[in-house]
């Protein structure tokens, strides 16, 4: 179900988590177009999305596993101050420039931990709308809140 899908991500390693999200997105081949881009208003995220294209790589990997580790860092704060659609706008961004090679790449021969892969096995068979649903719940959590900065 749903929720325990949601549940076990958040206890997944930083690591984990983000090789998780790269595997599941860009093989369910979620098309976002760019006019449903466009419908999100993702001038909030720009400042940041630009930072971290000019970051050298590890210093870019190093940004996406603070998001998730809710690290307070000013782009996590920031980041945490962004509706929905901006957050997964935000993830859609990175992933577009990761396939560019504009920001760091998962390394080709990485490994899912045993634990990580049924997740994505389970998340494989969901069908679009709780695909959706996932990610929706996973990057809302992400950041770094002062008042509420662990995943629910
Ligand atoms: O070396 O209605 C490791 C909108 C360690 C429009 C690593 C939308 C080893 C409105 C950590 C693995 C478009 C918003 C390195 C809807 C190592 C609307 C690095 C939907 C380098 C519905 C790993 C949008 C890294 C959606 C860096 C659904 C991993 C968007 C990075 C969904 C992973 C976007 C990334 C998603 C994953 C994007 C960047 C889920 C991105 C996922």
């Amino acid at each position: 179900a749903l929720p325990a899908i949601v549940k076990s991500f958040n206890q997944l390693n930083a690591e984990d988590q983000l090789a998780l999200l790269w595997f599941a997105y860009t093989e369910m081949g979620l098309t976002i177009t760019p006019a449903a881009m466009q419908a999100v208003n993702m001038v909030f995220a720009e400042k940041n999305l630009t930072q971290i294209k000019q970051m050298p790589a590890l210093e870019q990997t190093q940004v996406m596993c603070d998001l998730v580790n809710h690290t307070d860092t000013p782009i996590c704060r920031t980041y945490a101050s962004f509706g929905t659609n901006v957050k997964l706008g935000f993830w859609y961004q990175l992933s577009e420039w990761m396939k560019q090679t504009i920001v760091a790449p998962i390394p080709e021969n990485y490994q899912l931990s045993t634990k990580a892969s049924d997740l994505l096995q389970a998340i494989r068979k969901l069908e679009g709308g709780e695909q959706l649903t996932v990610f929706q719940k996973v990057v809302i959590n992400m950041g770094y809140a002062s008042t509420s900065s662990t995943p629910k």
